[in-house]
């Protein structure tokens, strides 16, 4: 039984509220399962202390003051310096402050108390498991896709006494920035953990990186392969990244048949003083990805871009090769209003056949605040399109409304995949 809904306000509210109960699966965080111990980052201290909230505290500090007071602090005294600063000092309202406040109103927390210390009482007796199970229910999140780096030899560590798939809403992405993007170190990473490589671009070479990924993607049971890169990538190139790409990463990819994720327009390190928030955004070339998705008709990619400026121009490729999913509304571009800008003009040209987002948490509790602000951004889209339709006697079921819906939240990633959902 179709059930076709006629009037306006029962559209905008149908859609609203599947999209506030549509599960997600959220295919890009720095999240961690339970088995990778204080890799996974959660709690009031780790959310103040979030990478992006630094740098909007060091806002408010005299050029004369040294970065390295800052740092010397220890974790709960960083949180105090940034909770002064951006919440009592200055109204909390950019996306990154207040979204903390929606993670404590939504855990149910008396914000206006304004008392940190009694915020973090609310923590003190609870588990990871028990706060990963209550942060999945509370955002609606069903899986999440990890960023798993072997290059990290505590991470490589763990996977290697058999750590890293107990919890199944936890899958991996295998991350490889450094093959690409600072190769001579990764030379000497790879030697450590036994894989024959040089410099020099060798048959063995290639063999041996080739080897590194195809084993690290079967211990990982990775669901892509991701990398991120500065915008001044360009394909095809006489360069390192091409010789990679085309001689490496696409082969083992096509033999192990799993999506290319590729994350441009990053230009790591601005000012090296802000650590981990010292990273700026750059445009990025457009037509790289374009020569690559024509080179490679059978290879998936999955590509999302941090420049604003590049949005509508990458839509619009994607128009152009069904092997390209653009995804997400990637770290400075996941603010309200830029959120609101691209979905429209992604829906308005790809229709459905979008990953509108992810959240890139990089703590656990901000999967609440940056699932909650895109629901909320997304679903008003949707209304206006789909009333759109209905004011011209196109009245989508209610069926029909929640099979898109899953699509963009969930689907859409796992049929890229090739694996249904
Ligand atoms: O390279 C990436 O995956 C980025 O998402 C960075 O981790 C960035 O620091 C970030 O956390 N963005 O949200
Ligand atoms: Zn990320």
């Amino acid at each position: 039984m179709t059930t076709a809904i006629t009037s306006a306000g029962e559209l905008a509210a149908y859609i609203r509220q599947t999209v506030q109960e549509a599960p997600i699966t959220d295919m890009h965080t720095h999240l961690y399962a339970p088995e990778f111990g204080n890799h996974l980052l959660w709690g009031i201290d780790e959310l103040l202390t979030y990478h992006y909230l630094v740098a909007e505290a060091f806002r408010w500090t005299d050029t004369d003051e040294p970065y390295e007071q800052f740092w010397t602090l220890s974790k709960s005294e960083q949180a105090d310096f940034i909770w002064k600063k951006l919440f009592l000092a200055h109204t909390p309202l950019s996306e990154a402050a207040s979204g903390v406040l929606q993670v404590l109103h939504t855990m149910g927390l008396d914000v206006g108390s304004r008392d940190l210390n009694a915020y973090r009482r609310q923590w003190a007796d609870r588990s990871p498991q028990q706060q990963i199970d209550a942060v999945f229910r509370l955002a609606g999140v069903q899986e999440v896709v990890m960023t798993n780096d072997p290059f990290d030899p505590a991470e490589r560590a763990l996977w290697l006494n058999g750590h890293g798939k107990e919890d199944t809403r936890f899958h991996a992405a295998l991350r490889v920035d450094p093959l690409l993007n600072n190769w001579e170190e990764a030379v000497l990473a790879l030697l450590q953990m036994g894989y024959q490589v040089e410099t020099a671009w060798t048959e063995q070479t290639i063999k041996e990186t080739q080897r590194f990924l195809r084993e690290w993607v079967l211990r990982m049971d990775a669901l892509y392969l991701a990398v991120s890169m500065p915008g001044d990538f360009r394909y095809p190139a006489a360069d390192h990244r091409t010789r990679m790409i085309d001689d490496v990463m696409i082969p083992i990819c096509q033999e192990l048949d799993i999506p290319f994720a590729l994350m441009i327009g990053v230009r790591r390190q601005v000012n090296p003083e802000l650590k981990l928030a010292g990273d700026m955004s750059m445009l990025s070339d457009v037509s790289s990805v374009e020569s690559l998705c024509r080179k490679y008709p059978q290879q998936k990619f999955l590509v999302t871009m941090l420049a604003r400026e590049n949005q509508h121009e990458l839509a619009v490729l994607a128009r152009k090769f069904r092997n390209l999913m653009v995804f997400g509304c990637w770290w400075f571009l996941n603010i309200a209003s830029i959120i609101e800008e691209m979905t429209a003009l992604r829906i308005e040209l790809l229709g459905t056949s979008v990953i509108p987002q992810h959240s890139d948490a990089r703590i656990l509790e901000q999967l609440i605040y940056k699932w909650g602000h895109s629901r909320e951004i997304i679903a008003e889209i949707l209304i206006e399109k789909y009333s759109k339709l209905q004011r011209v006697g196109w009245t989508a079921t209610r069926e029909e409304i929640k099979r898109d819906v899953d699509d963009l939240f969930s689907r859409n990633f796992w049929r890229f995949l090739g694996k249904s959902r």
